[in-house]
């Protein structure tokens, strides 16, 4: 089997050398996925696998925009659309100086599976820029976002390709780019989600993804019969994911200890409280704050510059800020310090090395594209209020959501159950690939 693998990685890898994120998404999913389609002759022989890493379509464009010394500046804006078999592509777009035609093909490739796994019709797609919104002006960055709809728009539609936010791109970001497309088009249409509530958005959008990870999370502890309540909670990240996992686990009882950004993390022993964490969506959301700046108010709490916050003992790890940042020795670190489950908010946050430690101490591991689906299921759902034309109430949303999150929990355990223990790896990606698989094998070679 392993010489298998081997040689399918070998031929992708040859058509994209220099991707190494997009090589890392691809060999998790091969390794799990590989064995399944050899045992099952409809998979088998039908080349499913090299379909599905070659995008459908990827475009790549100049974004340029003037900024307030009215200087220009030039960015490059992408868009992968990477798989269309079960409806159209949706995704995020991100603004980040790191962003790379590897980072969005891993990202695009992860959200087929994801989108696959959350029961709805959408394919998988995602974008963005290198354009950094750090330290810009609200203006600078609606003129960035104007520049770059004025060449998405054309490729993008809401039967077509649905983006939506992700690092760097919140509530503001959305609104710059839906007002340039619907002037561009003269159109109300939900090309985007994410949308505020008083246009198109859907309630609960804001909270999706990090309620949706606690949902999955204690699902994961449930198998265990175990719960939230009076559980030490370290999540890295203070952003939109990062924020709302935070609220619910407090919400369920728990205590949550770190939060972090790029500059370090925030160690509060005491538990950051609903208080406390108003404070950070003040200074991060509003304010556009560094995270140590949550000492100026609580200085009992300790900043670690630098550093990411796997060292901090505790029962539940939410890594919420990027890929790669948790690596084998914070894996062990966790494992040593007692660590029961670590459930992915964000994208790939955990290196091979670091998952297969997981795995291979039977810790409750949970992959990004299972336990981070929420967010993209209420995209969905904001979807499906946009061509009713209608809005559906807090309740009803987050009731589906909690129910679309046991779905994709119960689609892990019906593809990952290896004895007693819960391979949600293997899970999610054989559960993933399988609903694509099949539909791409109805509708051909195309
Ligand atoms: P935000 O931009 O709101 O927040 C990102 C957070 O992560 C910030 O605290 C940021 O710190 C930190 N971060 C970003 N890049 C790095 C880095 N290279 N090193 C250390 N810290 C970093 O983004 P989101 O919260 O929306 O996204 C977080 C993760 O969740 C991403 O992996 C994203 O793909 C994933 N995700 C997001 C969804 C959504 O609906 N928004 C849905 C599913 C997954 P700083 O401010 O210093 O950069
Ligand atoms: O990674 C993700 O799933 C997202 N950034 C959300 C995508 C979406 O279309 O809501």
């Amino acid at each position: 089997m392993k010489k298998v693998i081997d040689q399918f990685l070998a031929q992708v890898r040859q058509k994209n050398q220099h991707e190494p994120e997009f090589m890392q998404a691809v060999t998790e999913v091969a390794e799990a996925v590989i064995p399944y389609i050899v045992k099952h002759d409809i998979y088998y022989g039908q080349n499913i696998l090299l379909r599905m890493v070659e995008p459908e379509r990827v475009v790549s464009f100049r974004v340029a925009w003037i900024d307030d010394q009215e200087e220009i500046q030039v960015n490059r804006g992408y868009r992968i659309e990477m798989n269309s078999a079960i409806g159209p592509y949706k995704g995020g777009l991100r603004f980040h100086p790191s962003v790379n035609l590897s980072v969005l093909k891993f990202l695009a490739f992860e959200q087929v599976f994801k989108n696959s796994l959350t029961t709805l019709p959408m394919g998988g797609g995602k974008g963005g820029s290198d354009f950094d919104p750090k330290g810009k002006t609200d203006t600078e960055v609606m003129r960035f976002c104007q520049s770059f709809m004025t060449e998405l728009y054309r490729h993008i539609g809401p039967n077509r390709d649905i983006p939506a936010g992700d690092i760097g791109v919140g509530s503001r970001e959305i609104g710059y780019m839906f007002g340039q497309y619907k002037r561009l088009k003269n159109e109300f249409t939900g090309v985007l989600t994410g949308k505020g509530v008083s246009w198109g958005g859907s309630l609960i959008r804001p909270e999706a993804t990090g309620y949706g990870v606690v949902y999955f999370a204690e699902k994961m502890l449930e198998e265990k019969q175990d719960s939230f309540a009076q559980k030490t909670v370290v999540i890295s990240g203070s952003g939109n994911v990062a924020q709302y996992a935070a609220e619910k686990v407090i919400q369920l009882g728990g205590k949550v200890v770190t939060l972090s950004d790029s500059s370090g993390y925030i160690h509060d022993a005491e538990g950051i409280d609903t208080e406390k964490l108003q404070h950070i969506m003040q200074l991060k959301n509003v304010e556009r704050a560094r995270i140590n700046k949550y000492l100026e108010k609580y200085p009992k709490a300790t900043f670690h510059a630098g550093k990411t916050p796997w060292e901090v003992p505790c029962d539940v790890a939410l890594p919420c800020a990027t890929q790669n940042e948790l690596h084998e020795s914070d894996a062990k670190m966790l494992i040593q310090n007692g660590c029961l489950c670590v459930c992915e908010g964000a994208n790939m946050p955990s290196t091979p090395e670091a998952i297969h430690q997981f795995v291979q101490h039977k810790i409750l591991f949970a992959p990004g594209k299972a336990s981070n689906a929420g967010g993209v299921a209420v995209s969905g759902l904001e979807m499906a209020q946009n061509s009713l034309r209608y809005s559906w109430t807090r309740e009803e949303v987050d009731n589906r959501l909690k129910n679309i999150m046991a779905e994709i929990h119960s689609s892990c355990m019906t593809h990952g159950k290896e004895g007693d223990y819960i391979n949600y790896v293997k899970g999610a990606n054989i559960a993933g690939f399988v609903k694509v698989a099949d539909a791409m094998l109805a509708q051909g070679v195309v």
